[in-house]
């Protein structure tokens, strides 16, 4: 007997990135997610469905039970003040950097900096950790615009490519964390479901090493047709 196992999913890159991982895990969605605006999807796999929900939104559905799986990024993780999470599976996608940043020019500030962002808690504990008072300002986005317009001194924010920043005159000042999604579980579901529960771990875990060993055969066969490989290990 299959029990019904659901795994929650957030619009925009995350979902992008994971639906060739699950692909490659044997799940597809019998609709496009990405183009549908259902936000339940049942997939080839009978006891397999999906729901695509607001990013912050994962941890909560899959703590309480309403999805057994998830994919969430770090930066969620890490502001989300649950514990009933397990987080057994690094999926390396949706890759980022979690920055303070600031005017490109440094400015005058008060003695206590200003720093927007809408991830407060990580913030809070990163100046604490250091021992800087801040004023924390909670935005929900453009975050990017709070020192232009005297709102904040810095930001934390998502930095990828740092254009974003570059267009608004700001410069990375601190990395705090690397960013990628992972595979999280709700953790009654490991224990009722864990047959079914493991298998979906195991299955991503080989997606996602054989991801990362195609890019890096692929890097390699770059690197030698430019001539700089010898081939060798
Ligand atoms: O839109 P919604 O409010 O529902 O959620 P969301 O905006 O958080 O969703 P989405 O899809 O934008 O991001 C989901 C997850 O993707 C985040 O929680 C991160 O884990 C991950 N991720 C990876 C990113 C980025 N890279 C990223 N660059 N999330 C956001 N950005 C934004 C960043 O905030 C900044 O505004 O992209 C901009 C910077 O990009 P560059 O390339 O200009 O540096
Ligand atoms: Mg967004």
């Amino acid at each position: 007997m299959h029990s019904a196992i659901t795994i929650a999913l957030s619009k925009g890159r995350i979902l992008q990135e994971s639906l060739p991982l699950l692909a490659q895990a044997g799940i597809r969605p019998e609709e496009d997610p990405l183009s549908s605006r259902k936000l339940i999807f049942s997939t080839n796999r009978p006891d397999v469905s999906l729901v695509v929900i607001r990013a912050a939104d994962v941890p909560t559905f899959v703590e309480n039970g309403a999805a057994d799986l998830g994919v969430a990024g770090k930066d969620v993780l890490m502001e989300y003040e649950g514990n009933g999470l397990y987080e057994p599976l690094d999926l390396n996608i949706a890759r980022c950097r979690m920055m303070l940043a600031g005017p490109e020019k440094t400015v005058e500030h008060a003695a206590r900096l200003r720093i927007a962002t809408k991830y407060v808690s990580t913030a809070r504990r990163y100046f604490a950790a250091q021992g800087v008072q801040v004023q924390i300002v909670k935005l929900y986005g453009s975050m990017e615009l709070a020192p232009l317009v005297g709102l904040a001194d810095r930001i934390v924010d998502l930095v990828d490519t740092g254009n974003t920043l570059r267009a608004n005159g700001l410069a990375p000042l601190e990395t705090i964390a690397e960013i990628s999604s992972r595979l999280i579980i709700n953790k009654a579901s490991l224990k009722m479901k864990h047959r079914q529960v493991k298998q979906l771990i195991d299955l991503l875990a080989v997606a996602v090493a054989t991801k990362r060993d195609g890019a890096f055969s692929g890097a390699r066969a770059e690197s030698s047709s430019e001539g700089t490989g010898s081939g060798k290990q």
